[in-house]
């Protein structure tokens, strides 16, 4: 799947699908006509630490356009209570703008047979990348790794005009709903985001580490019968079982897109994340996944020579959340060495 010489695409992306809280103003609320936070230094700080240097050092050519952020302008022009709330939903149209444009970078690198790396920002962001790599590579399978499952969407019995039903109205709780294509993400639902093909077959999805999960998100994963390994089944099996069950799930012979939120670690090795979770994967689980999605199928041969690894999301390293010195730095380390075990780094 991946053309020699082995190429790294990194796109880094500086966003947030999050309105910055009041609660600093003391309203304690989010208000739509308040200044956007579209803006997130996750990725900026992962490239400053060397995460580029890292990647060569390892043995590939890095393909990276700058760190641009590219929702600056798409902010600017939504910002100013231009981009009211579609049902539940805020600040949607800037969401889909931004995840349009990221879409079309991260084809533009996997249709150059190049590992594309997208660096988040938040994961919202998987609108982007699920849909520009399923569009290069339609036989993938997306394996999810996250406290959450990303599914909230319409519950048809609930009031018609609440589009898609989640209880934050934030899109980053949303993206593998419109991936999948479910009830309410539609075109003719929600042509906001029109854009979207429903490229994911619940077939080729499968979870890992998720532990907070709504009653929406419980029934979809049921009726839709999507594999999920949740924490449970990390205490029951362990990693090392959880991954080849993962993998035999989806498959053996296809390309794999690891979409990677760091709140599916546990808080006290990633804390510099938005939406943190106790009981979460150990330092060691989490890289085991990234080792293991290589390694399963070649023995010790890594990523680089096997070429299964396509397209790789590291989510929600937020820097400017941190209650203790020393959080982001740790979580940006451990953002940088997930991307290194990912693309073949061995123990040995
Ligand atoms: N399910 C909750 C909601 O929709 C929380 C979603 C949080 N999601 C993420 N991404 N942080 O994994 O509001
Ligand atoms: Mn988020
Ligand atoms: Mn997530
Ligand atoms: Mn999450």
């Amino acid at each position: 799947y991946l053309k020699k010489p082995l190429t790294a695409g990194v796109i880094g992306c500086p966003f947030s699908c999050r309105r910055k809280s009041l609660k600093a103003e003391g309203t304690g609320r989010e208000a739509a006509t308040h200044a956007l936070n579209a803006e997130q230094t996750g990725p900026l700080e992962l490239i400053e630490a060397g995460l580029l240097g890292d990647i060569e050092a390892l043995g590939w050519k890095v393909d990276f356009a700058g760190a641009d952020n590219l929702s600056k302008s798409i902010t600017a022009e939504h910002a100013n209570g231009s981009d009211p709330d579609i049902g539940k939903l805020k600040q949607p149209r800037l969401v889909s703008q931004v995840n349009k444009e990221v879409a079309e970078r991260v084809y533009a690198h996997s249709s150059k047979g190049e590992l594309t790396v997208t660096l988040g920002g938040d994961h919202s962001l998987a609108m982007a990348t699920v849909s520009g790599t399923f569009k290069a590579h339609p036989d993938a399978a997306l394996i999810w790794v996250d406290a959450h499952a990303c599914l909230t969407t319409t519950l048809p019995e609930q009031d018609i005009n609440t589009p898609l039903t989640t209880p934050s109205g934030n899109l980053h709780g949303c993206p593998v709903s419109f991936l999948m294509g479910l009830p309410g993400t539609s075109k003719e639902e929600i042509p906001e985001f029109g854009w979207i093909e429903p490229v994911l077959k619940a077939e080729r999805l499968v979870y890992i580490g998720l532990r907070d999960i709504d009653e929406g998100e419980r029934k979809i994963l049921k009726d839709n019968k999507i594999k999920c390994f949740t924490m449970h089944h990390v205490d029951k099996y362990g990693i090392g079982k959880v991954v080849e069950m993962a993998l035999e799930h989806v498959g053996q012979d296809r390309p794999i897109h690891l979409s990677f939120d760091v709140d599916a670690l546990d808080p006290t090795v990633a804390p510099s994340t938005g939406t943190a979770v106790r009981g979460g994967l150990s330092f060691r689980e989490g890289h085991y996944i990234c080792e293991g999605t290589i390694r399963r199928f070649e023995g010790q041969v890594a990523v680089a020579e096997t070429g299964r690894l396509v397209s790789l999301d590291i989510m929600e390293i937020n820097p400017s959340i941190a209650a203790m010195e020393g959080d982001v730095q740790q979580t940006v380390d451990v953002g940088r060495s997930l991307v290194r075990c990912a693309l073949g780094e061995t123990l040995l």
